[in-house]
């Protein structure tokens, strides 16, 4: 559905700085900044509680400062800037993302959205506006899971899915465990992780696909994000002579995870799941020797699906494949580990209509469409009135690969609307539940 007209009357917008949003977004890239031998690039990996990660907050901390934030870190390390509005015991309007990547980054997953609503807050200080309720930034930590295995993980633990214990147990491949790399970064805060609900919650995020250059808008509005399902699977098997040992005596790890990869792709290709999307990202076989059959593989099934119950009937169909290879292979054994699980979570309608509102006042039509990619956002909408916007991406709006890239213009195109969103949202009366709760 496209939005051409304002569903809302018009009222204020916010005019933001796209210099120094821009320049914002490079300087943070420059941090966990490598060489990337695939695209010959230049990528971000400053993956969470990891130095680069450290200095990439101590930087936002001191940004958050200079632009007059009251600055909070949370049990979890999650970071929080608050700007006062003139009523403080209204529940706040936030806004926020992540600025934790995956190993082959781009500038903008996850930043664009923090960096996007200091510049809101730059923004209503240089304007000189003050608003009825207090605007909060977030900063979440381990958005993207892949160091510590679960995705969202300090947005779920804020909203109460998660326990701060499951998170401080988390251990990486290294054997790190959370708790203790939280506190080794010197990012293991005091306030209390459980999250009073915000009067509503936005993200402004790269789309990561390619939807929005089809259509040709530079602006999404986001009904609602998939549904995410994260296993590791384990396949023990037994080291033996690559040239002496006969097929039939072979009990062959690697044969099994190979079976996994291809009957995950047939999965998706059977159209039985509806729009499923199935990615086996690690694969890992030992001992990894030319002259030994394998005797262990580790891989991580991830699969994706707008629908809860095509996601439910492809993982029990994963679930049944993975308890017959023994029969392939008699000796093989099977191993699985839950490591994320999200089911698909709709946006706030009104939200999403502020969203369309904002954007055709400051002149952007706009689409709504479900998010690809599992964000913050999904986890603060069990507590808060909360949708996303989307912002074009180029390249077929790649994503986890240093390639990743949105132009100046849609970033300040996307920031513009969300300032404006936050803005009229942090405006509103005190109507809702969590005004009694924040009072
Ligand atoms: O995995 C995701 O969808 C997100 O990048 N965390
Ligand atoms: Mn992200
Ligand atoms: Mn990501």
């Amino acid at each position: 559905m496209t939005d051409t007209l304002s569903t809302r009357s018009p009222g204020r917008t916010l005019a933001i700085d796209a210099d120094r949003l821009w320049s914002s977004l490079m300087e943070l890239a420059r941090i966990g900044a490598y060489d990337d031998a695939s695209t010959g690039l230049v990528g971000v990996n400053r993956q969470s509680l990891t130095d680069a990660d450290a200095e990439g907050r101590r930087l936002l901390v001191r940004w958050m400062e200079g632009a007059g934030l009251e600055v909070t870190v949370d049990e979890m390390g999650t970071i929080f800037g608050r700007r006062e509005g003139s009523e403080p015991g209204l529940a706040p309007v936030m806004a926020g993302s992540h600025i934790d990547s995956v190993a082959t980054a781009g500038a903008f997953d996850g930043c664009l959205g923090v960096l996007g609503a200091l510049e809101v807050v730059r923004s209503l200080n240089d304007a000189g506006l003050t608003t009825r309720r207090p605007i909060v930034i977030a900063a979440f930590t381990e958005e993207e899971g892949v160091r510590f295995g679960t995705d969202m993980l300090g947005s779920a633990v804020a909203a109460g899915r998660l326990t701060l214990e499951y998170a401080y147990d988390l251990v990486d491949d290294a054997g790190l465990r959370f708790g203790d790399e939280l506190e080794r970064i010197g990012f293991k805060g005091d306030r209390p992780v459980r999250l009073n609900p915000p009067h509503a919650y936005v993200e402004c995020h790269i789309e990561q696909g390619p939807v929005l250059a089809q259509e040709g808008h530079a602006v999404g509005v986001v009904t609602g994000v998939q549904a995410i399902s994260w296993q590791k699977v384990t396949i023990h098997g037994r080291a033996a002579h690559a040239g002496t040992t006969p097929t039939e005596l072979r009990i062959d790890a690697g044969l099994a995870g190979a079976q996994i990869v291809v009957h995950a792709r047939e999965m998706v290709d059977s159209g039985r799941y509806g729009r499923l999307r199935a990615t086996v990202g690690h694969v890992a076989t030992s001992p990894g020797l030319p002259s030994v059959v394998p005797d262990r593989a580790e891989l991580t099934v991830d699969l994706r699906n707008p629908d809860d119950a095509h996601m439910a009937a492809a993982e029990a169909d994963l679930a049944a494949f993975l308890e017959q290879l023994p029969a392939g292979q008699p000796g093989l054994r099977v191993e699985t580990k839950r490591m994320a699980k999200t089911h698909q979570v709709p946006f706030d309608p009104a939200i999403q209509d502020a969203i369309a509102a904002a954007a055709a006042d400051v002149g952007h039509t706009t689409m709504r469409l479900m998010s690809g990619a599992g964000h913050d956002a999904q986890e603060i909408a069990a507590i808060a009135p909360t949708a996303m916007i989307f912002v074009r991406g180029q390249y077929d709006g790649i994503s986890h690969n240093p390639r990743e890239y949105s132009t100046p213009e849609d970033c300040a195109a996307g920031i513009s609307v969300l300032g404006t969103t936050l803005l009229r949202l942090a405006n509103e009366a005190a109507d809702k539940p969590a005004d009694e709760a924040a009072a």
